[in-house]
């Protein structure tokens, strides 16, 4: 795989915000930048530590501080298949031949603590790189060229989903740097499975396998999840994932009968129900045993304080979603990018139901038809993802 986006331009690189948004939109932003480093064969410079969006904020109470690529994601994996550095060493490599500023240089603990600097570091990325100030809801990514690609497999209505056709230009892949700024009045974010058009399918699926392969969680949540499993001796269950809390999809908002009365077909009353959420409301755990006629529910509540105190935080929804990943069959939240990642890893571990599920939709009548999916959709899962990959 690795050998697949080689060889690499010396000297030339890929740089990128981390989105304003939660954990599995930072996640597809990044797996954007991840693809377009492979294709213009550049080195991804990762962006310093800063604080994340429910993560790290005061208003959860829970964590403070900062959060990396690296705390979350297998950065050796990624190394296998295209190189990275750290914002810290690229000032540093760079230091000379792209004339960055002092103050960027020689700072203790990572370059950018403090929002001035990171502020500070943004505008001269800005002025010092060609922006793809473009992202993929609203445009598709042709590669080489729009003529190119305008003869290949990607230019049907349904896979273009009126996006502009855009190209790297000239000055773009001949700039040390190309950047893809994210703020709060631009986002890198859009879909992934269909942000490239080509020639053919080649290239677009070898991304695709590069994101499978390489751009994974760490190595540590799916053995927690894992071991979580056993704690509980859950091989054989069904999962659900709730969300609440700042969530702007309020019509996904049902309550637990509802809910019930939409899925229980889908449920095995034999079996126990996993169920990940991040609702507040303490009583939310009995009320889903009461209404769930199952063995159990299992919550996080089941297993973080045996996880220990330096379980570290930003770990949590991630092993949820790992554990959900596991179960026999899965109902997510519709619209929600943190159950449609599970239903991604669903596929790329083969599991036996990889349907996408969503408890808003009532199964009481069998499963309904699935509209195709249309290039510019990233809130559910495309299977292209797992099935052509
Ligand atoms: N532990 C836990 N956290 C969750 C759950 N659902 C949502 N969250 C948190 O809320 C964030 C959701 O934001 P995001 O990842 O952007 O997904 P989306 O907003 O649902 O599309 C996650 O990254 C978690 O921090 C859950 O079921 N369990
Ligand atoms: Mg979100």
């Amino acid at each position: 795989m690795g050998d697949a986006f080689t060889p690499t331009h010396k000297n030339r690189y890929v740089a990128f915000d981390i989105d304003q948004g939660g954990l599995n939109n930072i996640r597809m932003v990044f797996e954007y930048a991840v693809v377009i480093a492979a294709i213009t064969r550049r080195t991804l410079v990762l962006p310093p530590a800063r604080p994340w969006y429910l993560i790290n904020q005061a208003m959860m109470g829970k964590a403070e501080g900062t959060t990396d690529l690296g705390d979350v994601f297998e950065l050796s994996a990624i190394g296998k298949a295209i190189p990275y550095i750290t914002t810290k060493e690229f000032c540093q490599r760079a230091a000379h031949h792209l004339r960055i500023p002092n103050q960027f240089l020689n700072q203790e603990h990572g370059i950018f603590e403090g929002d001035t600097h990171l502020q500070d570091w943004r505008r001269w990325l800005l002025q010092n790189s060609e922006a793809i100030d473009w992202n993929s809801y609203e445009s598709l990514l042709c590669h080489p060229s729009i003529k190119r690609a305008s003869n290949g497999p990607h230019m049907s209505d349904q896979y273009v989903d009126n996006r502009q056709l855009k190209e790297l230009t000239p000055r773009q892949l001949a700039s040390p740097i190309i950047y893809l700024p994210s703020d709060n009045n631009y986002r890198s974010l859009g879909p992934v499975a269909t942000m490239l058009a080509a020639e053919n399918e080649h290239l677009p699926r070898l991304c695709r396998r590069l994101l499978k392969h390489h751009v994974h969680y760490r190595n540590e949540v799916f053995s927690w999840a894992e071991k979580i499993c056993h704690w509980h001796q859950i091989d054989n269950f069904n999962a659900i994932h709730i969300r609440r809390n700042d969530f702007q999809y309020k019509q996904t908002r049902l309550d637990i009968d509802r809910i019930h009365s939409n899925i229980h077909s889908l449920i095995d009353t034999d079996k126990p129900l996993y169920v990940a959420t991040d609702e507040s409301d303490p009583d939310f755990s009995q009320q889903l045993t009461r209404i769930f006629k199952v063995p159990r529910v299992y919550t996080i509540n089941d297993w973080i304080s045996r996880a220990g105190q330096d379980f570290p935080y930003v770990w949590q929804g991630l092993v949820e979603q790992a554990i959900c990943a596991r179960a026999r069959r899965f109902i997510g939240t519709d619209l929600s990018t943190f159950s449609a990642y599970i239903n991604r890893l669903r596929g790329y571990m083969q599991v036996v139901d990889q349907n996408c599920y969503y408890h808003t939709i009532d199964y009481n009548d069998g499963m309904p038809a699935e509209a195709p999916f249309q290039g510019r959709e990233y809130l559910r899962e495309n299977p292209l993802f797992w099935q052509d990959c």
